[in-house]
C-alpha cells in the first residue's frame, strides 16, 4: 500500500493507524500547494481531489476520504477496531463525528478567517471536544477501553486544537493525549513525518 500524506496534516491520523496496525506500507509525501509528489508526480491524476489522506492499493485503485481509510484499515488490522457486532458501527459513529464535527470546525485556522470567526469556531470546537472529555472519565480510549482507528483521527484533532486553533483541552482529554502521545506507533508516525 501507499500512503499520500502531508506532514501534519490530516492524513497523519492514517499514518499512525498503518503503523499502530503493523500494516506494510509507503509513505510518499505531497506538496498540497504544487499538487506534486515527492517524486515529481501530477498529484491531481491520483487524487482529483486534490487532497490528502489517499491511500494507493496493491491492485493500483486509490481510496481516499478518512472515514472510509480508518475502516479499511481497521478491516485489515483488526485489532484497530472493536469486536462485536456493533462494534464496527461504533467505530465509524465515531469517525463521522470528528469528520464532520471536529475536522470541519478546523477550517477558519486554516483559511485565512477574520478573528471573530476563529473565536467561533474554537467556542464550537471546545462543545464539540467536550463529548470525548466526559467520555474519557469511563473510559480509556475515544470508544471503549481498547485503541481504535477512533483514537488515531482523535489524536490528530488534539494536536491541531493545540498547535492550530488555541484550544486549551480540558483534563480527562489533556490525559488522554499525554499517553497517546507516549505510544510507540505515535512517536514513529511523527518522527516520519518530520514532526518529532
Ligand atoms: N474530506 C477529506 C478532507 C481531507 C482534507 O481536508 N485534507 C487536507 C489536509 S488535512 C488537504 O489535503 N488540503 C489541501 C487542499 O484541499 O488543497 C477527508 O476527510 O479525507
Amino acid at each position: 500500500m501507499k500512503l499520500y500524506y502531508s506532514p501534519g496534516a490530516c492524513s497523519l491520523a492514517d499514518h499512525i493507524a498503518l503503523i499502530e496496525g503493523g500494516l506494510p506500507f509507503e509513505a510518499i509525501n505531497v506538496d498540497l500547494k504544487a499538487k506534486t509528489t515527492e517524486d515529481g508526480g501530477d498529484f491531481n491524476a491520483i487524487n482529483p481531489k486534490g487532497y490528502v489522506p489517499v491511500l494507493g492499493l496493491d491492485d493500483g485503485s486509490v481510496l481516499t476520504e478518512n472515514v472510509a481509510i480508518l475502516s479499511y484499515i481497521a478491516e485489515q488490522a483488526r485489532d484497530l477496531g472493536l469486536p462485536g457486532e456493533m462494534g464496527k458501527f461504533r467505530v465509524l459513529e465515531a469517525l463521522a463525528y470528528m469528520s464532520t464535527e471536529l475536522h470541519k470546525g478546523f477550517k477558519p485556522f486554516f483559511s485565512g478567517a477574520s478573528e471573530d470567526d476563529k473565536a467561533r469556531a474554537r467556542e464550537a470546537l471546545s462543545r464539540r471536544f467536550a463529548l470525548f472529555d466526559d467520555r474519557l472519565a469511563k473510559q480509556r480510549f475515544a470508544v471503549g477501553d481498547s485503541f481504535t482507528v477512533a483514537d488515531c483521527y482523535l489524536f490528530v484533532m488534539l494536536l491541531w486544537a493545540q498547535t492550530k486553533a488555541g484550544v486549551d483541552l480540558p483534563p480527562n482529554l489533556s490525559a488522554y493525549y499525554g499517553r497517546l502521545s507516549a505510544r510507540e506507533g505515535i512517536r514513529k508516525a511523527l518522527a516520519d513525518e518530520g514532526l518529532g
